[in-house]
C-alpha cells in the first residue's frame, strides 16, 4: 500500500511498491470486468499470485505491535468468505507471517510472494488505529491474490492507503475480486 497525504502533511511520493512490480514482473497482473447477475458492473483486480496453501486457507502468523489491527483485517474478509484466514497454529502450517518493519521508504505496507507482510512502523506508529486497520485489511487481500484497484478510492485494495479516520469496508469490487481470486486457489 502506498501512502497519500496525511492532513496537514507532506504530498503523496508515488513510487510503486515492490508487490505491485513483482506483479508486474510476472506479467500477469489482471484486470477484468464481470457481469454480476443483474447488477452494476464490478471490477476484478488480481495480483497474479496468492499465498492460499492448497487447502484453500491464508495461515497467518502475527508477531506486530498491530495484531489488533490484523485479526480486524482478518475478520472483514473472512466476514465474506468464512473461515479462509485462519491463525496459524500445530496444525494450521503457516502460509503468511506479519511482522514490523521501521522504515524511512514509501510505503506503509507490503506483501511479498515468499510469504511475508511487512507492517512500517514509520508511518503506522503515527497513524490512528482505523487507517492501521485500512493497511492490514489491505495486504492481507495482496496474500489472498488481489491486485490494486484503480478505480475508486472506497476499495480496500485501492493502491493508496485512506489515511484519517474511518475503517474502510470491502466494496463490491473488492468482494468480485476475491471471489475471482478465489476461484484460481
Ligand atoms: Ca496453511
Ligand atoms: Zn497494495
Amino acid at each position: 500500500m502506498k501512502l497519500t497525504r496525511p492532513l496537514g502533511g507532506a504530498p503523496p511520493r508515488r513510487k510503486v511498491g515492490v508487490g505491485r512490480l513483482l506483479a508486474f514482473a510476472a506479467g500477469i497482473a489482471l484486470v477484468a470486468s464481470i457481469a454480476l447477475a443483474g447488477e452494476a458492473r464490478a471490477v476484478v483486480y488480481l495480483g497474479g499470485w496468492d499465498l492460499v496453501d492448497s487447502g484453500k486457507h491464508l495461515d497467518v502468523d502475527i508477531s506486530s505491535a498491530y495484531r489488533a489491527n490484523v485479526l480486524a483485517g482478518m475478520n472483514a474478509w473472512n466476514a465474506y468468505k468464512p473461515g479462509v484466514i485462519r491463525l496459524d497454529s500445530w496444525t494450521n502450517i503457516q502460509d503468511v507471517a506479519v511482522r514490523d518493519v521501521n522504515l524511512n521508504t514509501n510505503w506503509s505496507g507490503m506483501t511479498y510472494k515468499w510469504g511475508q507482510i511487512s507492517l512500517n512502523t514509520f508511518y503506522l506508529g503515527g497513524w490512528g488505529q482505523q487507517t492501521r486497520t485500512n493497511v492490514a485489511t489491505h495486504e492481507l487481500g495482496h496474500a489472498l491474490g488481489l491486485g490494486h484497484s484503480t478505480v475508486s478510492t472506497t476499495d480496500v485494495m485501492f493502491g493508496t492507503a485512506i489515511v484519517g479516520g474511518r475503517v474502510v469496508p470491502l466494496s463490491a469490487n473488492d468482494k468480485s475480486s476475491y471471489d475471482a481470486a478465489y476461484k484460481r486457489y
